[in-house]
């Protein structure tokens, strides 16, 4: 029997064969930066935010020591509602400013991993008596899946950037549906990574140890894994350069030779030297592009603040 004839193995998750099949059917082959994330991925992630290249990290938690003090008893946040939850680090220094106002109440962490998820309440459940912690399984660009009864107000949060990986339509259509679920006392909390010297960007996606590289090649690992792909990582090069008219670093990872990959269930996969698929857009932001966006949504800037350097910004949004 012909390879591209077989199924799909039984554990793949469909929407993860049909959003694989689309994108790399794509005359830009292209793949959603959410399958990056498997164990090792989210182990090499943490470890590119400890880089010297990648400013973005330090600058967010930089600002939020600062600015969390002030503006959480200002606010008298009571819920903390944190959008791709990760390690809930910097959730910490959300939820010790809410703590030592007297309102820490809720935290609902949403992730994609719910094995993630539960370690991270258990762990935050101990740390912080008093804390109700409700963590809510959602792919945020599909929905949110939020409990019902936040105590207000609250405050909704999306660091690191991690805006800049959706598409304009997409961060709008994901920025509204926040906006629906926020009452009027409540505020949206979000990191941006900022419009700078082009050198200074692409560094943080090139770094010299070659860990965004690894990073990026382990989605075709992911593929391998969850849909028996027979990807070989090392026939791809890591590639990241700036796009100055979208202002965005695209990655992508570049064939080296020609090749044939299958997938089992979606088909054999045609790739001619040097073609890519692109794996993620990480756009750069500055006043008038946060605040169209947020307008977009129904939401209206409320303050903007940066580290010494400009690199970036942690901006609160309010609805209209
Ligand atoms: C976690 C999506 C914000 O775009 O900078 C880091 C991911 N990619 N290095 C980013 C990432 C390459 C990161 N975000």
């Amino acid at each position: 029997m012909p390879k591209t004839l077989t199924t799909a193995p039984a554990r793949a998750n469909p929407q993860m064969v049909a959003e694989v099949a689309a994108g790399l059917a794509a005359p830009q082959k292209e793949l959603p930066p959410k399958y990056f994330y498997d164990h090792r991925g989210s182990v090499l992630f943490e470890e590119i935010t400890r880089l010297p290249e990648y400013y973005l990290t330090r600058a967010e938690r930089a600002l939020l020591q600062r600015w969390m003090p002030r503006l959480v008893p200002a606010l008298g946040s009571r819920s903390l509602v944190e959008l791709g939850a990760g390690s809930a680090e910097k959730s910490r220094i959300i939820l010790d400013a809410m703590r030592a106002a007297g309102t820490a109440e809720l935290y609902v962490p949403i992730d994609v991993s719910a094995a993630f998820l539960r370690e991270t309440a258990e762990r935050l459940r101990r740390e912080y008596p008093g804390l109700t912690v409700t963590p809510a399984v959602a792919d945020i660009a599909e929905e949110l899946n939020l409990p019902r009864g936040l105590h207000s107000p609250a405050l909704f949060a999306f660091l690191g950037s991690t805006i800049g990986n959706f598409y304009p339509p997409a961060a709008i259509r994901l920025l509204t549906r926040v906006r629906g679920a926020m009452r009027p006392g409540d505020r949206f909390l979000m990191g941006a990574d900022l419009r700078k010297d082009v050198a200074v960007i692409e560094a943080a996606y090139n770094d010299a140890r070659g860990v965004t590289a690894a990073f990026n090649r382990n989605m075709l690992r992911v593929l391998n894994h969850e849909l028996d792909a027979d990807f070989d990582p090392d026939a791809f090069e890591h590639r990241a350069f700036y796009e100055p008219e979208s202002h965005r670093i695209e990655m992508h990872l570049v064939a080296s030779r020609a090749q044939v990959v299958d997938l089992p269930g979606i088909g054999a996969v045609r790739f001619a030297p040097g073609e890519s698929i692109r794996t993620e857009i990480s756009s750069k932001y500055d006043v008038p592009s946060v605040a169209a966006l947020f307008a977009a949504a129904g939401l209206k800037l409320e303050s903007w603040k940066t580290d010494p350097e400009h690199r970036f910004a942690l901006v609160v949004g309010a609805p209209v």
